[in-house]
């Protein structure tokens, strides 16, 4: 087993020990951990944190072997797994629960990495892929998934010629297929499925773009965006999180990428009910795409000192709690945070913060239509 260096390996520490003081009804001079050996943490570490039933998040590190498994159910009372994986660079996370697979994109090894029975799987298990895709393509990121459909962005880089593509796989359950790629004309990182339309954000800019009925494009096609939205108020813009159920469309922006302690999470609401149709009525066809901006007006923006927000490079949405977790890739070297869903526009405190080394990607186990 390797070791993480984190927080939360102290934390697990704490927990295994105050279990077992609590279990012996008294702590041993002896145990450092169980100075403070208060119930409520004995609480925490009698809770099973590797059920099915639990909402888990899914987190990528691009420093380290490993995936970060954290039971949010309840935001006060988390418990944090660790997997150790083949790749020590991972990017674009991704959860199905029917089948209880994870995929994840492996940036070490330039394919999609399956792994089976996530949910069960005890702190610091090594696990190897249950499947892997070829080794495709060269700066790969987010993943977005659709049916039995996933789709990878590659991000210009001089390793891959400055090229971005999109890379269709396909998942029969047993292996996972290249079977498309597409050129695109635009600088690419997050992505996620509207239904049939994919949503990908243009990185090193402030812009989204709208791909009408993705898929049914022909392989080796060069993609124009069907619509072009400028979200007025984002600097770089590189996560993003569409929830069906509430309509609320979630963006990161990483600011300058130099600083660690200017970004921001954009919230827009009644999304695709109301304000896409809003922008698109001053909509203006230019370059083969629809352009159109959403104003500020219509945004919520969480940013400042006390968001710990520098470069947030992902972010996922709980609709039922309304909670918005968020991959931090710069601030403290990493973190993980979470916010309750804003009221308006602030300086809010997160409601989790735990540092995490190299934070790439985050992903719930939960309500992913698709
Ligand atoms: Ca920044
Ligand atoms: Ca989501
Ligand atoms: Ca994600």
């Amino acid at each position: 087993m390797k070791k993480h260096h984190s927080v939360f390996a102290f934390f697990k520490i704490f927990s295994v020990a105050c279990m077992l003081a609590a279990l012996a009804f008294s702590c041993q001079k002896e145990d450092l951990a169980c100075t403070d050996c208060s119930e409520s943490n004995i609480a925490i570490s009698a809770r099973n944190h590797n059920s099915e039933d639990a909402t888990d998040l899914y987190i990528s590190t691009n420093t380290g072997g490993t995936i970060g498994i954290v039971d949010v159910t309840d935001i006060n009372n988390v418990g944090e797994r660790f997997i150790d994986v083949v790749n020590t660079d991972g990017d674009g996370i991704f959860y199905d629960q029917p089948s209880n697979v994870m995929y994840q994109v492996d940036r070490s090894n330039n394919r999609v990495n399956a792994y089976a029975a996530t949910t069960t799987l005890p702190n610091g298990a090594a696990v190897s892929p249950s499947m892997m895709s070829t080794s495709d393509f060269n700066n790969g990121r987010e993943m977005a998934v659709k049916g039995n459909f996933i789709v990878v962005a590659e991000d210009a880089a001089p390793g891959n010629g400055n090229m971005n593509r999109f890379y269709v796989y396909q998942n029969t359950g047993s292996s996972i297929s290249l079977v498309k790629t597409f050129n695109a004309t635009i600088n690419l990182w997050g992505l996620t499925f509207v239904g049939n339309n994919l949503y990908a954000v243009e990185d090193n800019s402030s812009n989204l773009a709208i791909y009408n009925n993705f898929l049914s494009n022909s392989d080796g096609s060069t993609l124009t965006p069907s619509v072009k939205l400028t979200i007025s108020g984002i600097v770089r813009t590189h996560g993003i999180d569409y929830n069906a159920e509430n309509d609320v469309l979630t963006l990161t922006d990483v600011g300058d990428a130099g600083s660690s302690t200017d970004g921001a999470i954009h919230v827009i609401t009644n999304f695709t009910s109301s304000k896409l149709g809003f922008a698109m009525r001053t909509a203006r066809y230019s370059g083969g795409a629809f352009t159109a901006t959403i104003p500020m007006s219509q945004q919520v923006r969480l940013s400042g000192s006390n968001t710990f927000l520098g470069n947030p490079v992902d972010v996922d949405y709980n609709y039922e709690t309304g909670e918005i977790f968020v991959a931090e890739r710069a601030n403290g070297g990493g973190r993980v945070l979470a916010f309750n869903f804003p009221s308006g526009s602030g300086n809010p405190t997160p409601i989790y913060n735990q540092t995490f080394a190299g934070a790439s990607a985050v992903h719930l186990n939960v309500y992913n239509v698709y």
